[in-house]
């Protein structure tokens, strides 16, 4: 079945093109609509028909993926064509916040549309390559009916009916990444201050954050578990350090947008008698 299924493609910026290139690579007949002309000449050579309209792309497929900007995109795009989207399945692949996931969950049921909606954990050239991961959440008879397809693009998770789900996590997994990478830059501007080799360093941040990744489950049992009291590295211990580090970034030059929030963190834990606890504990300051 799966073999014969018709996709068609709203949005051809550098992720719906890689998308749609997986879907025609995949054997499935695939049509492509993209707002702005001429962004579908590769793709039409390799075999994908384009569209002229956004009612024409989909009136020729079963299975709508729209990869738009954001939110008000898919909006913008999908608003006119409701009607022409009922009885037809739309997997929603721009990134949105959980709340506008649901949102369009919402205008997609009281439409009569089935609607999942995903969030895309790769960039463009990793779309159907080994470590492409797409998350999943909302109408689970859509995800099943066609998770052979979606799987064209990247293992295919499916979260919940939920139809913000996805994105949450998306968003959760993007929000640890972002740290992550300007904890990188501060870490490199540092350096860079004495004159060393940032390029030199990043080979040795990433064996690092690596090496250093490894704890994050243990950290996910002891939030889990409510208990945290330690014997090592208490939050008292890490204040002496955050304090170090900030002086050391002060005397290097380098702004603290980055380390003095963490600063800040700990520092009211430690003022409100946390002090003997885990810095795992922060979990509970945040949310
Ligand atoms: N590229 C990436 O690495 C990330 C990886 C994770 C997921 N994101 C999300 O995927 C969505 C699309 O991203 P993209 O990389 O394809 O983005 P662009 O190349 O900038 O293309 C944007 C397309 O959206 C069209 N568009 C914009 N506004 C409208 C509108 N009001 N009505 C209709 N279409 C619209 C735009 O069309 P045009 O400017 O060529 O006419 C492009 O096709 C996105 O949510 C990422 O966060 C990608």
């Amino acid at each position: 079945m799966a073999e014969h299924t018709t996709v068609t493609v709203l949005g051809l910026g550098a992720m719906g093109q890689a998308l749609a290139s997986a879907f025609v690579k995949g054997g499935h007949p695939t049509t492509v609509w993209n707002r702005t002309a001429g962004k579908d000449a590769e793709l039409v050579a390799a075999g994908a028909t384009g569209a002229a309209s956004v009612a024409e792309a989909i009136q020729a497929s079963q299975v709508i993926v729209a990869v738009l900007l954001d939110h008000a995109s898919v909006h913008d795009t999908l608003d006119p064509v409701a009607d022409q989207l009922v009885g037809r399945q739309l997997i929603n692949l721009t990134s949105t916040a959980p709340e506008q996931a649901r949102e369009l969950a919402r205008w997609a049921a009281g439409h009569g549309i089935d609607y999942l909606d995903g969030g895309i954990m790769a960039v463009p050239h990793m779309i159907g390559q080994p470590g492409s991961s797409i998350l999943y959440s909302g109408s689970q008879e859509v995800f099943d009916a066609h998770r052979s397809v979606f799987e064209l693009l990247g293992t295919a998770e499916y979260f919940g009916d939920d139809a913000g789900l996805a994105s949450l996590y998306d968003f959760a997994l993007l929000a640890n990444m972002y740290a992550m990478f300007t904890g990188f830059m501060h870490a490199a501007a540092m350096v860079a201050s004495a004159g060393q080799s940032v390029s030199d360093f990043s080979n040795r941040a990433a064996a690092w954050i690596t090496a250093m990744a490894q704890g994050i489950p243990e950290y996910g049992r002891m939030i889990e578990s409510g208990d945290y009291t330690t014997d090592v590295q208490h939050l008292a211990f890490q204040k002496a350090a955050l304090d170090a580090i900030v002086q050391a970034s002060r005397d290097a030059g380098v702004a603290l947008d980055i380390v003095a929030p963490i600063k800040n963190l700990i520092d009211r834990q430690v003022a409100d008698g946390h002090g003997a606890l885990a810095f795992e504990r922060t979990f509970e300051e945040l949310r």
